[in-house]
């Protein structure tokens, strides 16, 4: 008999028991849910300080690149500033031209000594049978440098028919012809409402200093140099 009132009845020694090992048994199963997502923390953590890590190691070799190799950063500005000195100065002679223009190779140039806007010193070249100076190389450009004012910038044959889209007068591919901007330049500075669309050769400081070309707003007036061929008498 005790022996089935013990299986039917349980005592309340056994319940405690029977409940402490429950929670025991609950707490065991929470904590073994704890020690998994504690990993896939520890496991998440340290695949992002991987990837972080990969990331900056990557930007300081980039970095370091960049600083073993300033040539190719710097490229564009080494250019221009190349292009700012030069040396050589050509004598502007009459040749085969008519009085007040110079001969070099096989063009003939004329410096203005009045001012005028990009248009109308276009008109002006092509009544004398001429056109603005289309500066097809570095060394006509030098030629140029040299034959004008220091301090004054001229306009030249090169006109922008689209935003972008650069032309010569006589019809040259600018796509042929060295770009020889100023540094900075063109940028279409849009101070005026006009905008700069017309070439013209930039003002300098000092002889050393090569003159660039410079857009500049049309409407404005400046002296410019017309170039044309010989004529024949
Ligand atoms: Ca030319
Ligand atoms: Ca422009
Ligand atoms: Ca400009």
């Amino acid at each position: 008999m005790e022996s089935v009132s013990y299986d039917r009845f349980t005592t309340p020694e056994a319940e405690i028991n029977h409940m402490g090992q429950k929670l025991l048994y609950d707490s065991g199963r929470q904590n073994r849910k704890m020690y998994i997502l504690y990993g896939v923390l520890v496991l998440y953590v340290f695949i992002l300080t991987l990837a972080v890590g990969i990331k900056i190691s990557q930007v300081s070799q980039d970095v370091a690149d960049l600083r073993l190799s300033p040539k190719t950063f710097e490229a564009p500005q080494t250019l221009q500033f190349e292009h700012a000195h030069f040396s050589e100065r050509v004598m502007p002679v009459q040749g085969p031209c008519q009085e007040n223009w110079v001969f070099y190779k096989d063009s003939c140039y004329f410096q203005s000594l009045t001012k005028k806007k990009w248009q109308s010193a276009e008109k002006n070249c092509v009544e004398k049978g001429s056109h603005l100076a289309v500066v097809n190389d570095l060394a006509e450009l030098d030629f140029l440098s040299s034959i004008v004012k220091l301090s004054e910038s001229y306009w030249i044959g090169l006109v922008e028919k689209e935003e972008g889209e650069w032309t010569w007068v006589d019809g040259t591919d600018y796509s042929t012809t060295e770009h020889l901007w100023d540094v900075g330049q063109p940028d279409d500075w849009d101070v005026r409402v006009n905008g700069e669309d017309c070439g013209q050769l930039h003002a300098r400081i000092t002889e050393e200093r090569r003159r660039l070309w410079n857009d500049a707003d049309c409407t404005l007036s400046y002296p410019y140099i017309c170039e044309g061929k010989p004529k024949s008498h």
